[in-house]
């Protein structure tokens, strides 16, 4: 069954395909940009969802609405001691203030606790669904990479581990991330859509 990813990073759908490796899903990446409304993770992966699929099917008009089943997916860095900054503005801030612009503002600061969570939105022309995943774990003092992963996974450290994200090879962080965790959560219930 094919899964249309709606997304303009392609770190994800690669991600996603790992995760889904040995299911019977398919993830294709589907470059349909959506507005990303201030919300939280959930509003935005809802709308974005929603618009996507409707901009999938008024592009492809022939196509039978019954198989298209579209995910978006929204995702941020939440730090304990910076009130969960920068949270849903985690994109805006990759982009200007950059990872070691969190650590400049964590400093030497010893309580580094964050999380990671990931919400995916699905629609299939009948319901509008989210699913969530999280992992928690720490803000490095300094960003330590293998040049694995992307954006914030060079400064975290998930919980019980030495390493940064960007330190683990693609399939240890998916087995413990929170893409992981929200896809795990999808997978349950679209397999039990077609149990019924
Ligand atoms: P979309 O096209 O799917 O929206 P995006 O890159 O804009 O892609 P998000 O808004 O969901 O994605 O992500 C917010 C920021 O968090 C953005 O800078 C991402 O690169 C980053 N991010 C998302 N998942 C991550 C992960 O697993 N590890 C590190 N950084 C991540
Ligand atoms: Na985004």
């Amino acid at each position: 069954m094919k899964l249309l990813f709606g997304t303009g990073n392609i770190n994800k759908v690669k991600e996603a395909k790992l995760i889904l490796k040995n299911s019977k899903y398919e993830v294709e990446q589907l470059k349909i940009p959506y507005p990303e409304l201030q919300g939280t993770l959930e509003e935005v992966a809802k709308y974005g969802a929603k618009y996507v699929y409707d901009e999938y099917m008024s592009k492809n008009e022939k196509i039978s609405n019954e198989n298209v089943s579209i995910i978006v997916e929204d995702s941020g860095l939440f730090i304990e001691s910076l009130r969960e900054f920068p949270g849903t503005y985690s994109k805006y801030v990759q982009m200007t203030l950059g990872n070691e612009g969190i650590l400049k503002l964590l400093g030497t600061c010893k309580k580094r606790n964050a999380y990671f969570k990931t919400v995916i939105g699905y629609y299939d022309g009948k319901e509008i669904k989210t699913f969530s995943g999280t992992v928690e774990g720490t803000i490095s003092y300094k960003m330590k990479s293998n040049g694995y992963g992307f954006a914030y996974d060079s400064i975290f450290v998930p919980k019980g581990c030495e390493k940064t994200f960007a330190e683990m090879l693609p399939a240890e962080k998916s087995d413990i991330s929170h893409r992981k965790n929200a896809f795990m959560e999808f997978k349950r219930y679209i397999d039990s859509l077609s149990n019924e």
